[in-house]
């Protein structure tokens, strides 16, 4: 398969002023017939006309009215044309019914639906399927479906058809079309400046019940985005629609949203308070594309961080905003940690913009979003807080329209508040995460700091430069008073010292507060100081982080030396949990463990071989043994943070739901679970549900449980997704890919809806200890499957391809095994582009 590289960038010979499409549709054979407005690029002088197209079957093209035969491959078609405006007409014939990929137009549960991010366009028409490429659409859709819908404002409609306008110009993988026998959960919301715009969500009939939150989510946003970044929208009108089958979260068609239906619908009886916060973020999240991403675009797929970065970034500021700032905060920091720290770490490392690819959907990572997005948040420390909102005024000022680049962002930064950002720019390029070594000493009232940093080689760049990085620093008197608030100190040389005179005693300091940078702080801290932390630090991140810091440290040496449960952990845990000035949110993220893949990572930095086993047991015992430590504690807590009100998904009733649930999970290890089985049987909404049946199941009393949420549940596919998960992530490690080979064969599976296949098959390789189970069978089963799915699915197959990514921190005898798997998916015959391209950077 060919390479793609960032410096081989040309634009294209031609500009597009408009493009009509008509779709007579049927579900085995659609016809598409388009009518697109060409004219030379004057910008470019060796034109080459060439349209993508792929599983298209052509039945005629026209120049300026006259039939033409254009040459024809298998990624497009290339033809003679005028040197001067001229109009190319085809028609296509497309089979939806038969497109499993779910890119492009395809039909999930009898419903038309496209994806065309990022390059599914190609496979509705032939077309110049580039994100520079703008235009103004017209569509025109003929069917007897009684909704049918396409980008922008509708124009008219009658038996059989509807025709729709998007005013704005846009690259083709903004375009979308849905059409279905759908109901709608309809709304309105007026502009700042008075415009009245239509809303709807529209759903499959039955799941009408299920939009009311998803609709407050979107006003919530629309207002948010007025008052803190300027912005309004600017359409008419304004649709969601919820997809079964959906390969990701949502996607941000200009003025037509499609959203996987797990990123929108939502019940207090079927969906967790975490379901709630991620539909608002995700429903966030697509709306503020409007600016981000669809009003300036991404000049090629190189730039995607462009709009990713800058929209998660908006999207966490919004959470923050809505919710709990410190909380949203702290999620983040652990999900990065888990998912992006784990990518920079192995054989998929990349840069935040990467210079080449094989297939584009294989880069949308953790790296280019989340990454992406911490970028943003180093940029708005080092400028502060009034010159990053200048510097975005002049982006949307200077870029409205346009398809950009990174360059445009940092010289908008550069022209806004006169800071030179050539450093900066190496977080983009350099891929990695900086590890930051921290010294301290303390003569004459002057402490100093003394910091290092150095980034290990990834594949490709050997050599790292020193970034410039961000810290956030206070320090703390020994009787707990802040000595020094907190202050950025910029670093940006490989070494560098930074001192505070002035100070009566040593500090005890507090650093990289707000996980300032995505750097892995590596300082040696005794135990005391980690407690004081704990119980002084005015960051919220720093005293979660002192708390996870002792668990963590205590959890490598029960692994690696036999230790026993760390009392000083289990003191500092009991303190944050009865600390009723604490938030309940805050305190139920404080009674988290680091995950088993944290524990590995952080065992293999340290030059051990981690041990799955091992690091499954030492959790184990931790626990026990905090509830034997917590046995008052925890059932007076259960008891102050039950709520009694009527369910509400917002932040306070969800933290205290936490808390409660997180002291559930301590009296079952205690009671054998007759206090989860009461909360089951009397829970009114799916977070309490859940919970109970989750420590039923640690407690191997969750049978008759698993029973009865099968009965009651058999008829709601997102319900469903979660029955399957919740029994592969309990089970025991020697049981896990049997319980995954008992429920694959279940009548209720199916690997069509990535929901599903994903539930299942991703819980495995989300168990750690059970995935890599040294028999070897995790790994077996995890890619019989992928290569089944492949033919069918190559977007979804290639993404869970990363289960594997981690192999290299592993014994020589796992290695071996999974060595193997990789050889075998590898020579499955007509392997797909996006899964050949993981598996061979995997593989290394
Ligand atoms: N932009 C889409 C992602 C498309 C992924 C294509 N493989 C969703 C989002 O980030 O909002
Ligand atoms: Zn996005």
């Amino acid at each position: 398969p060919q390479t793609i590289y960032l410096k081989d960038y040309t634009p294209f010979g031609y500009l597009v002023d408009n493009v009509h499409l008509t779709f007579a549709l049927s579900p085995g054979a659609t016809r598409v017939t388009s009518r697109i407005a060409f004219r030379p690029n004057p910008k470019v002088t060796d034109r080459v006309f060439f349209l993508h197209g792929e599983d298209l079957k052509l039945h005629w093209a026209k120049i300026d009215g006259a039939d033409v035969s254009p040459q024809l491959t298998d990624r497009g078609l290339t033809c003679t044309v005028p040197d001067a405006p001229f109009i190319f007409e085809a028609e296509v014939e497309i089979d939806p019914a038969a497109n499993t990929a779910l890119e492009g137009l395809y039909m999930s549960n009898g419903m038309y639906c496209t994806q065309c991010e990022a390059e599914g366009f190609r496979k509705i028409t032939y077309y110049p399927d580039r994100p520079d490429v703008m235009s103004v659409f017209t569509v025109r859709i003929e069917g007897d479906e009684n909704v049918m819908l396409s980008n922008g404002n509708p124009v008219a409609d009658g038996d059989g058809f509807a025709e729709w306008q998007d005013p704005w110009p846009k690259p083709a993988y903004l375009f979308a079309l849905v059409a279905g026998d759908l109901v709608n959960h309809p709304d309105r919301f007026t502009t700042r400046s008075g415009r009245e715009v239509e809303l709807n969500i529209w759903v499959r009939p039955g799941d009408e019940g299920k939009c009311a939150f998803g609709m407050e989510a979107l006003k919530k946003s629309m207002k948010w985005d007025e008052d803190v970044y300027g912005r309004e929208y600017d359409l008419d009108i304004f649709n969601i629609v919820a997809v079964d089958d959906f390969n990701m979260g949502a996607m941000e068609n200009k003025g037509l949203n499609i959203f996987n239906s797990s990123a929108v619908l939502a019940s207090a009886e079927t969906s967790t308070d975490a379901n709630f916060e991620r539909i608002e973020a995700i429903i966030a999240h697509e709306y503020f594309h409007n600016w981000t991403g669809n009003r300036i675009t991404c000049r090629d797929w190189f730039q995607l961080c462009l709009k990713e970065g800058l929209t998660v970034y908006r999207d966490s500021q919004f959470t923050s905003d809505m919710r709990s700032a410190p909380v949203k905060r702290i999620s983040d920091v652990i999900a990065l940690r888990a998912r992006q720290f784990r990518e920079d770490n192995g054989p998929l490392a990349h840069p935040v913009r990467p210079d080449s690819f094989v297939e584009i959907n294989n880069f949308y990572t953790a790296t280019v979003y989340e990454k992406g997005a911490e970028l943003i948040g180093m940029l708005k420390t080092l400028v502060g807080d009034e010159a990053y909102y200048k510097a975005l005024d002049l982006y949307f000022e200077r870029h409205d329209g346009d398809a950009a680049t990174i360059e445009d962002w940092l010289n908008v930064f550069q022209d806004a508040t006169g800071r030179d950002l050539t450093q900066f720019k190496c977080w983009y390029e350099e891929a990695g995460t900086p590890r930051l070594t921290v010294s301290d000493d303390f003569k004459d009232g002057t402490y100093t700091l003394n910091f290092e940093q150095k980034t290990p080689p990834t594949p490709g760049q050997d050599v790292k430069n020193p970034r410039v990085i961000p810290i956030t620093v206070g320090l703390l008197g020994p009787n707990g008073d802040e000595v020094r608030e907190s202050t950025v100190l910029e670093m940006t040389e490989g070494k560098q010292s930074f001192s505070f005179d002035g100070l009566s005693t040593r500090p005890i300091p507090s650093i990289l507060r707000g996980f300032s940078a995505p750097v892995i702080l590596e300082r040696k801290t005794a135990n005391t100081e980690r407690a004081f932390l704990l119980a002084h630090d005015t960051d919220p991140f720093n005293k979660w982080e002192a708390g996870n810091a002792l668990a963590r440290d205590g959890l490598i040496a029960m692994v690696r030396d036999g230790a026993a449960p760390d009392g000083a952990y289990l003191d500092a845990v009991q303190t944050m949990a009865r600390d009723d000035d604490l938030d309940p949110a805050f305190r139920a993220l404080a009674l988290g463990l680091p995950s088993q893949d944290d524990l590995a990572q952080a065992l293999f930095d340290l030059g051990h071989t981690p041990d799955p086993q091992a690091i499954w047991d030492a959790l184990e015992t931790l626990r026990q043994a905090r509830a034997q430590a917590m046995q008052d504690l925890a059932p007076r807590l259960y008891a102050q943070f039950q709520v009694n009100e009527a369910y509400s998904p917002d932040a306070r009733q969800a933290g205290a739901r936490a808390l409660a649930n997180a002291a559930l999970g301590l009296i079952t290890r205690l009671d054998g679970g007759s206090q989860a089985q009461k909360q089951y049987d009397t829970a009114d909404n799916m977070t309490q549900q859940l919970a109970a049946w989750s420590c039923l199941l640690q407690a191997k009393t969750g049978d008759a449980a698993t029973q009865a949420f099968y009965r009651q549940w058999q008829h709601d596919r997102l319900v469903i997704d979660k029955w399957f998960m919740l029994q592969i992530l309990h089970a025991e490690p020697e049981e896990a890919a049997n319980t995954v080979k008992k429920l694959t064969k279940h009548t209720d599976f199916t690997m069509k809806n990535p929901n599903r296949f994903r539930a299942t098959l991703g819980a495995l390789s989300g168990s750690a200890a059970g995935f890599h189970h040294a028999r070897g069978e995790g790994y077996k089963v995890l890619a019989d499957w992928l290569i089944k799915l492949d033919p069918l699915n190559p977007q979804t197959t290639a993404r869970m391809c990363s289960a594997f990514e981690t192999w290299k921190r592993y014994d020589s005898g796992r290695q071996a095994l999974i060595k193997a798997q990789l050889d075998r998916i590898l020579a499955t015959p007509n392997l797909s582009r996006d899964t050949t391209e993981m598996v061979s950077r995997i593989r290394g």
